[in-house]
Formats: C-alpha cells, sequence, structure tokens
C-alpha cells in the first residue's frame, strides 16, 4: 500500500511592527490580534513596545511624529511571500498610505527573518536588510528570545551591545 505521506513546512518567523501615525497602540495591537488569527499562523510570543524617533532615509527626524515598534514571534505554515500579501492586507485595512519611501505611516510590518530561510525575490529579502541596525527591531527582539541569531549577522544580544542608539521602553498592556 501506498501512503500519501504530505510535507508540511512551518518556519518560525519574526515580525517587526512600527507605527507613528494615529492611535499607534491600539493599531499594533488589533495587528498583532490580526496577524494570530491568520490561517495557518499561530503567534508565539509578542514583546513589549518601545518608542524611538523616526528615521528617515537621511537620518534621525526630532520633528516627526515618534514610532512605536514591537516584535512578534509566529508559526507559519504560509510560505513567506504569501504570508507577506496577508501582513500588505493588515496594513491597508489600517489605513497604511505609500508615499515616501521611510514616511509615516500607521502601520508597518516587515519580515525580519524566518528561520534560517533566505529570500531573494524583488518584493521580499529575509533576513530583513537593515534588520541588524536597527536597536527598534533587536532591543525588542532579544527581549522574547535572548538567543536569537540573526542569520548572517550572529546573535542578536551581540549586535544590540554593538548599537548605541537610544529608544524607551512603553509601558502598555501585553500584546498576546
Ligand atoms: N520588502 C522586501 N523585503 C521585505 C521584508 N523582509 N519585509 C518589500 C517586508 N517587506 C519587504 O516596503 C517596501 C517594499 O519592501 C514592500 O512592498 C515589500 O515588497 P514598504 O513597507 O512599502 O515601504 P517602507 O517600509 O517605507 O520601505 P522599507 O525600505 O521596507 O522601509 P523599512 O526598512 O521597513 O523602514 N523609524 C523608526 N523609529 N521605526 C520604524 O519602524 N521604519 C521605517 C521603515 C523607517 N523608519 C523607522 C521605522
Ligand atoms: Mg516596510
Amino acid at each position: 500500500m501506498i501512503r500519501e505521506q504530505r510535507m508540511r513546512l512551518e518556519y518560525e518567523v519574526v515580525l517587526s511592527l512600527g507605527s507613528n501615525l494615529g492611535d499607534r497602540e491600539a493599531t499594533l495591537r488589533a495587528a498583532v490580534h490580526e496577524i494570530a488569527s491568520l490561517p495557518g499562523v499561530t503567534a508565539l510570543r509578542a514583546s513589549g513596545l518601545v518608542e524611538t524617533q523616526a528615521l528617515r532615509q537621511n537620518g534621525i527626524d526630532p520633528s516627526a511624529p515618534s514610532y512605536l515598534n514591537a516584535v512578534v514571534i509566529v508559526r507559519s505554515a504560509l510560505d513567506p511571500q504569501a504570508l507577506l500579501a496577508a501582513l500588505h492586507e493588515i496594513e491597508r485595512d489600517h489605513g497604511r498610505v505609500r508615499s515616501t519611501r521611510w514616511g509615516d505611516r500607521t502601520l508597518d510590518i516587515d519580515i525580519v527573518s524566518c528561520g534560517a530561510l533566505r529570500v531573494d525575490s524583488p518584493e521580499l529579502t529575509v533576513p530583513h536588510e537593515r534588520a541588524a541596525e536597527r536597536a527598534f527591531v533587536l532591543v525588542p527582539w532579544l527581549e522574547i528570545d535572548p538567543d536569537a541569531e540573526l542569520p548572517g549577522h550572529g546573535l542578536v544580544r551581540d549586535l544590540v551591545a554593538g548599537l548605541d542608539q537610544p529608544f524607551s521602553r512603553y509601558p502598555a498592556e501585553p500584546l498576546l
């Protein structure tokens, strides 16, 4: 008898969420629940919130609304492209308008890493190209995974130790 075997690939995915327009905390909270409700996605852990000044293409802009950021770790049966499409839909539902790159936004959701997987397509680069240099990604990630590793860049704790970027913890009820 031939038994059908179905391989089901699951990825542990690290997501970075950011918002600097509107009710930032409410948006991030709602987004985490929407991500957790995606078919094939299970939310494992969510960090606390950190607040940082907006990073623009020409550097930090203290005159722009500041950001709240958080990191969520999920298990995903969706492949990275399908997950990205679902995340874009959640961004759209929260009124995300794409005008200038690194411009103000109600919600941005980035795929930071997908286990050890590497993706390099026109729509998606994983690991995220700029995660290694961003405290607002690495600090909340480290909080929920002290042994986290960013493929190609090493341990997140070592990356954080080498950064000198101001951030503050933003007190809030747990996101999950
Ligand atoms: N894309 C490619 N790889 C990925 C990935 N790993 N995750 C593509 C998500 N998207 C990815 O993104 C542009 C395109 O990148 C997407 O269509 C997707 O196909 P976008 O969200 O439309 O535009 P963006 O976010 O302005 O551009 P970009 O280059 O992704 O910016 P970042 O790196 O996301 O940075 N300052 C603070 N304090 N906190 C922040 O969270 N975020 C940004 C945006 C800038 N400054 C910030 C923060
Ligand atoms: Mg983005």
